[in-house]
């Protein structure tokens, strides 16, 4: 399974992991990155010194191409930007917002960019700033999430612009990375999946809940505040939808309160195994990850899926045959 997401990145199957706070740690992404797929080193809301440490562990761990991942609502986005166009980081992709004003920064640096988008505005304007890719992430995917749905959203940004097009939200096996290459993506980003392999760090508890999770199990919280987070039911988003509502009926949300609320909580998740009051970001398709396996074994699974599906059905295409 060769596309032009292989060969822009030099790696062997177009399979992006995605970069998922506190779970997609250097050893997470290195296992990817090792297994042939590439793997992408989250920073989330890290410091400075925190990304550096998470970078020189990566680079210790392969010697394949990976990422790193721009937050772009880290509240050091600017030091982390500014320490990433000098420590020989070949790829960057950006989330939660657009990179406009860092591009010129990272492609100086001999940086490829890939942006996160969720819109085909913004997937043309990444494309006019000298993006090399864009993966368009649909609302089925976990954490900070857009509007529209990757069936809807991935054929009209491959038919917007010229750059490869990674798909993601949604995808988790075989099926999904078949489907989306027949959309017009030339690769796929996948995240929840690889919460459940053995190289995450996530808490055992949490990786339960994705294993446990049914196609209903996910909830968008934090719409009022502009910031949906699609997350796991639990204790914590009940609370958290009540007070949403008790605050729209007012004239002026109490947003400090849903901040409050919110603070800690992915943490208290992903490290602490909370899955009552922590933030469990998951998308929609923890109901199709039933097992926790090495990513050698999950990125292998899923180009062979892939395949066997394409074959499986390829008959329904032949014109006249049956
Ligand atoms: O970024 C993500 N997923 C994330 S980031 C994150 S950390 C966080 N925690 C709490 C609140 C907010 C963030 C958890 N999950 N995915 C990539 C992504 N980017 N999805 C959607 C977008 C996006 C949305 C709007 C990108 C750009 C955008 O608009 C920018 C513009 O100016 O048009």
């Amino acid at each position: 399974m060769r596309t032009k997401l292989c060969d822009l990145l030099g790696i062997d199957y177009p399979i992006v992991q995605g970069a998922m706070a506190w779970v997609a740690d250097a050893k997470l992404a290195s296992a990817v990155s090792n297994a042939g797929g590439i793997g992408i080193v989250g920073t989330g809301h890290d410091p400075v010194d925190v990304v550096q440490k998470k970078v020189e562990e990566v680079k210790a761990l392969t010697d394949k191409p990976f990422g790193v991942n721009v937050m772009l609502l880290n509240p050091h986005v600017e030091e982390v930007v500014s320490y990433l166009c000098q420590a020989g980081i070949r790829l960057v992709t950006t989330g939660a917002g657009s990179p406009g004003k860092y591009m010129t920064a990272f492609q100086e640096a001999g940086i490829r960019v890939i942006p996160v988008v969720a819109s085909v505005a913004l997937a043309k304007r990444m494309e006019r700033l000298g993006a090399d890719a864009v993966v368009v992430e649909g609302m089925e995917a976990g954490g900070h999430i857009g509007k529209g749905t990757t069936m809807s959203l991935l054929p009209q940004v491959v038919d917007a612009v010229s750059i490869p097009v990674i798909a993601a939200g949604g995808i988790a096996d075989g099926r999904g990375v078949a489907a989306a290459l027949m959309l017009g993506a030339e690769g796929v980003q996948i995240g929840t999946r690889f919460v459940c392999s053995t190289e995450s760090p996530a808490h055992e508890n949490f990786k339960n809940a994705i294993l446990k999770a049914s196609d209903l199990s996910t909830i968008v919280t934090g719409e009022l505040g502009g910031h949906p987070v699609r997350v796991l039911r639990n204790q914590l988003t009940r609370e958290y939808a009540a007070l949403e509502k008790a605050e729209t009926s007012k004239e002026t949300p109490d947003f400090a309160k849903m901040d409050e609320l919110g603070r800690g909580a992915l943490r208290r998740a992903v490290v602490l195994g909370d899955t009552q009051r922590g933030s469990m970001m998951s998308g929609q398709v923890a109901g199709l990850v039933k097992t926790v396996a090495p990513c050698k074994d999950i990125i292998e699974e899923l180009v062979r899926e892939a395949v066997e599906v394409y074959h499986a059905r390829a008959s329904y295409f032949n014109e006249g045959k049956s």
